[in-house]
């Protein structure tokens, strides 16, 4: 009944290993003539869930460039039968497998969040986080309060990216590797490469603030939602449980300086993430019970970074 149910809920190959399916709507807002998808104030929004690390990346990028008022944020939150339902009806919607049919009638993928939408065309652009994240970034400045702060600049990319491919497969999806695995190997290979990868960081972390040097980047962005959920619902739920992130000398001053950077703390619920992870993932947790720690304050005590 269990493997059953965990194949309901995650897909995997036949080592039972879990396998992330891609997203599927993948259009770019740009400045282009030939681009429908044109930059705007008031016309985008964000479909997200409070709980999830994806659309979480999406949150703290529109905070930190100050894009409140040009981009509007629609949030869902977990319904009955797995779906994602909305908290306030919009387009006549009110699950966001509704919002996909509007947009594509007879889509049949996984109807995630995040999700940037058009409201003019009444359209999904893009439904995968990495690439939502690289257009609020850099499409949106023209309405920006922080069009100054560049979290992905040229002189970087490279380090960027290579930074966010190692985190990507290790951690960010890799603590859903742990939480996902199907049999015993396939836990042991994911919680090994997830460990080795956050040693590695905290090394890095000795010598840089950040994971590229003196400024924020999206991989910092992209690594902090994954490590603001650890301690609460990785460790435990997802048995990623050989070290906490409060137990590395550098990580866990590091968490606390992103939480602490202006805007950050408002897009973070650590009520809404363990009560959407304890409670919703069935085979993980069958009684639904939301354990009370740990204590929120800790993100609030001094960096020392
Ligand atoms: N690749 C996507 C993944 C998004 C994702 O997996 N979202 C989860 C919530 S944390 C979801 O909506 N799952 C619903 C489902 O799979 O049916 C991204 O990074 O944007």
């Amino acid at each position: 009944m269990w493997q059953l149910m965990m194949s309901q809920l995650a897909p995997r190959d036949k080592t039972g290993a879990y396998i992330r399916p891609n997203s599927s709507f993948r259009n770019f807002v740009g400045k282009a003539a030939e681009n429908p998808f044109g930059p705007a104030t008031g016309r985008y929004r964000l479909f997200v869930g409070k709980g999830c690390p994806w659309a979480h990346r999406t949150l703290v990028t529109r905070a930190l460039k100050g894009l409140e008022d040009a981009v509007a944020v629609s949030v869902a939150f977990p319904g009955s039968g797995g779906m994602w339902e909305l908290e306030s009806e919009i387009f006549s919607c009110k699950t966001m497998p509704e919002i996909y049919q509007l947009a594509q009638p007879g889509y049949n993928g996984r109807s995630t969040v995040p999700v940037l939408w058009d409201d003019v065309k009444g359209a999904i652009v893009n439904n995968e986080s990495s690439e939502i994240i690289v257009m609020l970034n850099s499409e949106f400045n023209e309405f920006a309060r922080h069009p100054e702060l560049d979290l992905y600049p040229d002189t970087l990319r490279e380090k960027i990216d290579r930074w966010n491919e190692k985190i990507y497969h290790a951690v960010n999806n890799g603590v859903y590797r742990c939480g996902f695995a199907q049999t015993q190997a396939a836990y042991d290979v994911a919680c090994s490469e997830l460990f080795a990868v956050l040693d590695e960081i905290d090394r890095a972390l000795s010598t840089n603030r950040y994971l590229c040097g003196n400024s924020v980047t999206l991989a910092d962005v992209r690594l902090f939602t994954t490590l603001f959920r650890f301690d609460a619902v990785y460790y435990s739920l997802f048995k990623c449980s050989l070290r906490r992130i409060q137990d590395y000398q550098n990580l866990s001053g590091y968490l606390r300086d992103l939480y602490q950077l202006p805007g950050v703390a408002a897009t973070c619920d650590l009520d809404a993430v363990k009560r959407d992870y304890y409670g919703n993932l069935f085979p993980l947790n069958p009684g639904g019970i939301v354990p009370a720690g740990p204590d929120l304050a800790n993100f609030l005590l001094p960096h020392d970074r």
